[in-house]
């Protein structure tokens, strides 16, 4: 059936475990509509009754299941047959909808057990599905993506994979490649008959393959940005502000806000949604030399917290300026990507012109205008969001993008713009074009890794076990 030996029949419990109102247990393979007929009837005045034939393809069939021990009326079910190849795998499905209680799926699954299926492994429905050809690799990996998507922006960056968005751009890329060997080897091969390409269009030709490598491999910040969603660290001297900060952007009282310095000990984690990229915010203890053992083990954390943060908002108390103590905390935040909030307009704005210049002097990560706020007032809140999302790396590429989310797309379109960098560099300098179409077929088979035209099994096995079960 394909080259892993599929072929045998496997089943699952495709929807999430848990009490519900529907569950489906999805059977694929040349057995799933055995298995249908052994597990399904139909119910007319009090009689159940097998099918002969199995449904037809796509329609949805109303009955029971039966109990696998003794055949008698189980649940209510929904049965939908799909006939190969029109199926999500290929091949011919069965799907019973059932009610969505954790028994009766296991007993259903345990009939489709008995009547020869075994049990599906991780990913393994989608994996078939691209065995057979009815998705590429890429879209068969945004599957997870769709599933796992936690925002909107993340939901239309994996839809648009799914869709095709990257993998009709890497094809083109691909076959502009595959075109150019053809010319170089077909000229090797007849040198009587075919003029070889000049070494400048060669150079000129894989050149430009490289240049669009290149700017997919521009957006694979904000990719990751919207698939895995950023880390956002509130950083400060105490009592300017930060755990009102946090509250602000949640919209609610989540960290305890005090004018006592020192209020904040632990760091304190949400999860928010920051023009649609997801975001991990965290109020951090105040950045002060403390005596205080607790305090100290706070202002640890801060430091550590800062070290992996995507970006560092750095809250400053505009009705005192920049301070000394503010400035003191410099060592500590530079080196990631920084905003500065300067909260507590409503007491004044003594935060000057040369203060930002000093302030941008000195932390040359600072991104964007200074955002004037008031957590008091809530002036200036309403734009905060989009400032932060814009100041995060890879945060101004809208989700519509052909965007590189996924790390091994990453990493196979660098590989491509190694080879190619190796090719172009070897033409510009008259190298043997024999020497050079291997470097072209390098190049194209890291691009067809990603579509899976070219990709090896030890890849397809790696990538499905991160799938769960029934998927
Ligand atoms: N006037 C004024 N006071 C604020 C504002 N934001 C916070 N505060 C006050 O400043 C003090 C310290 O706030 P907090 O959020 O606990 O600061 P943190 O130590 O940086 O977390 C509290 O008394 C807050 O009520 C603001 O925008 N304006
Ligand atoms: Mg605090």
């Amino acid at each position: 059936m394909s080259a892993f030996g599929a072929g045998d029949t496997i089943a699952a419990v495709a929807t999430a475990p848990g009490e519900a109102g529907i569950g489906i247990v999805r059977v694929s393979g040349p057995g799933a509509f055995p298995c249908a007929r052994a597990l399904f009837r139909r119910e007319r005045g009090g009689q159940l009754t097998p099918f002969t034939a199995p449904p037809p393809s796509h329609r949805v069939t109303y009955g029971v299941v039966v109990h696998p021990d003794d055949g008698r009326r189980l649940d209510s079910c929904l049965l939908t047959c799909f006939h190969a190849p029109r199926s999500y795998t290929g091949e011919d499905v069965a799907e019973f909808a059932c009610h969505g209680s954790n028994l009766v799926l296991a007993l259903v699954l345990r009939g489709a057990l008995a009547s020869g299926a075994r049990p599906a492994e991780p990913g393994e429905f989608t994996q078939r599905a691209f065995l057979n050809g009815r998705l590429d690799l890429a879209a068969a990996e945004s599957v997870m993506d769709i599933i796992s998507a936690r925002t909107t922006a993340a939901l239309r960056v994996a839809a648009g994979q799914h869709g095709g968005h990257l993998s009709r751009a890497i094809r083109r890329l691909r076959a502009a490649l595959i075109e150019l060997l053809a010319e170089i080897e077909a000229a090797i091969d007849f040198p009587d008959d075919v003029e070889p390409p000049t070494d400048e269009a060669v150079a000129a030709r894989a050149g430009g393959v490289r240049t669009e490598c290149r700017e997919l491999l521009r957006t694979a910040d904000a990719g990751r940005l919207y698939r895995e969603g950023a880390a956002l660290v509130i950083a400060g001297r105490p009592t300017v502000g930060k755990s009102s900060l946090l509250n602000a952007l949640l919209g609610e009282n989540r960290a305890i806000v005090t004018d006592v310095a020192g209020t904040t000990r632990d760091v304190i984690e949400e999860g928010l949604n920051l023009g649609g990229i997801p975001v991990r915010a965290a109020d951090t203890a105040g950045l002060r030399e403390t005596t205080d053992s607790v305090e100290m083990l706070g202002v640890a954390r801060t430091r550590a917290r800062l070290a992996e943060a995507d970006l560092v908002v750095w809250v400053l108390d505009a009705s005192e300026g920049y301070t000394v103590d503010d400035e003191a905390l410099l060592p500590d935040l530079a080196g990631r990507p920084l905003v500065v909030v300067a909260n507590k307009t409503d007491r004044g704005d003594r935060l000057s012109a040369a203060d930002e210049r000093r302030l941008r002097d000195r932390a040359p990560e600072l991104r964007g205008p200074i955002a004037r706020i008031s957590c008091n007032t809530g002036a200036g809140l309403d734009e905060l969001p989009s400032a932060l999302a814009a100041a995060l790396p890879g945060g101004s590429l809208p989700p519509e993008s052909i965007l590189v989310s996924n790390a091994r797309h990453g990493a196979r379109l660098a590989a491509a713009d190694e080879s190619l960098t190796r090719a172009v560099e070897a033409a510009a300098t008259g190298f043997d074009q024999a020497a050079i179409a291997l470097d072209l077929k390098l190049a194209a088979e890291a691009l067809g890794e990603i579509t899976g035209e070219t990709v090896v099994e030890e890849t397809i096995t790696r990538i499905f076990a991160r799938f769960c079960v029934g998927k």
